[in-house]
């Protein structure tokens, strides 16, 4: 276990800012005993019926935003768009749009949107993409992005800038085309179009260009909160394309979009549903559990993705005032997709799993079911009613097999029926 660990330690760190002399922990054996916080905790009362829980997720929200992800900014900003790119794609079954949309007039950023043509669209989805917009679909037309990306693989990309031939390197991820065949639209956007992802990233992204828009002070939030408050502005554009006014918008987020994504939708009551995918320490996963991951690896190679303040958690979970089946909560009624992959035991997939079984008791308030298996379930058996749970086999990646399962799920977003 030790050699894994360490060859674990090593492969993670390929993307560290920071070495961290963490060793994680492998061994269900070995995690501690922990008690969850209650949803009541925050306002010192049992939290019985939805007008109650209502008025506390107000207060996790505050307290989410001062002890880990900082402000998810509420002010208006402008925000508008220009169409830079429209053309049929996939022999005419969708159209490809590239739009650059100034934020404030004073940044300008990235969104593509694959839309099914001919026929109504049944859904939106919408997640933020690690390399840049012409890394989720294989078309020479989409701009490259000039970005500091996470990707660098040779000889797509150099010192993590993309040249034209990563173009479609991120496409098996998309799945662009299952997506437009089951009726859906597809939108993204480069989380580094609102902060590159590097300690000294805020200085040119959101944080720092919209300080005074925005009245918030950089230090005051982190990337993970620019990356989410990002989806939510890239919402604003969506919904004014007459083709997707009424439909439902789905969030979904690998890793540590899955972060982001879970705290947009937590923040942002217009996004309907959320696919969070293997989103792990900082994501899904319980804070408390010493598992895989944990703060003071995270907060050690990626300081900027939460707020400073929040590495004194690390060894200090119990002191933590909530944990991430809270989180989860605070997207309740809306429908939660947590999935987990067998090899991504750095990401806790048992953490997932108990911290989406646990915000069902939010659930519950709205007379809506959650995760009824008291255990992890098989691999590749789909779990639960409104928070829904799934584990396959293989790696840390998102794959065609993750999206057979994600278009299960989808058809329950739109017509309710869980
Ligand atoms: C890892 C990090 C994880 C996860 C992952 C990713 O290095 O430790 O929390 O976010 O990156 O985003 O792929």
């Amino acid at each position: 276990m030790a050699r894994i660990s360490l060859i674990l330690i090593l492969f993670m760190n390929t993307d560290a800012t920071a070495q961290s002399t963490f060793v994680p922990n492998y061994d269900e054996n070995k995690v501690v005993n922990y008690s969850l916080p209650d949803l009541g905790d925050i306002v010192g009362e049992k939290i019985n019926n939805v007008s109650q829980w209502e008025k506390a997720k107000g207060k996790w929200l505050q307290i989410y935003a001062s002890e880990m992800y900082g402000i998810f900014p509420s002010k208006k900003i402008s925000v508008t768009s220009k169409l830079l790119v429209q053309k049929p794609i996939l022999n005419g079954k969708a159209e490809m749009n590239v739009w650059e949309v100034s934020l404030a007039g004073k940044l300008k950023v990235h969104l593509i949107g694959f839309i099914p043509l001919g026929t109504p669209v049944k859904a939106a989805l919408l997640g933020l993409n690690f390399c840049g917009i012409n890394t989720v679909f294989m078309d020479a037309d989409i701009p490259v992005s000039s970005k500091y990306v996470i990707c660098n693989e040779s000889p797509f990309f150099n010192n993590h800038i993309a040249n034209n031939k990563a173009v479609g390197t991120q496409e098996d991820k998309w799945q662009i085309e299952k997506v437009i065949n089951a009726g859906y639209a597809s939108f993204s956007v480069a989380c580094a179009d609102f902060e590159e992802d590097f300690p000294d990233g805020y200085k040119e992204g959101v944080r720092t260009i919209l300080a005074n828009d925005l009245k918030v002070n950089p230090k005051d939030w982190s990337a993970m909160s620019a990356w989410a408050w990002g989806l939510s502005k890239m919402l604003d554009v969506i919904k004014t394309l007459p083709e997707l006014k009424n439909t439902k918008m789905i969030l979904h987020g690998h890793s540590r979009m899955g972060k982001a994504s879970l705290w947009a939708a937590a923040n942002d009551t217009r996004f309907d549903a959320v696919i969070a995918i293997q989103s792990g320490e900082g994501g899904a996963a319980l804070l408390r559990r010493n598992f895989g991951e944990g703060i003071e690896p995270i907060t050690t190679r990626f300081p900027h993705w939460f707020l400073p303040d929040f590495a004194k958690y690390a060894g200090n979970e119990s002191t933590l005032p909530f944990d991430q089946h809270i989180l989860l909560s605070l997207i309740a009624p809306r429908p939660l997709f947590v999935s987990s992959a067998l090899d991504d035991q750095w990401a806790d997939p048992k953490g997932e799993f108990l911290s989406a079984k646990e915000a069902g008791v939010a659930y519950q308030l709205y007379r809506k079911k959650g995760i009824t298996e008291v255990n992890m379930p098989d691999t590749e058996v789909l779990v639960g009613k409104n928070v829904n749970y799934y584990i396959r086999k293989g790696k840390h990646e998102v794959n065609a097999l993750d999206w057979d399962y994600f278009l299960k799920f989808i058809p329950k977003v739109v017509s309710g029926d869980f």
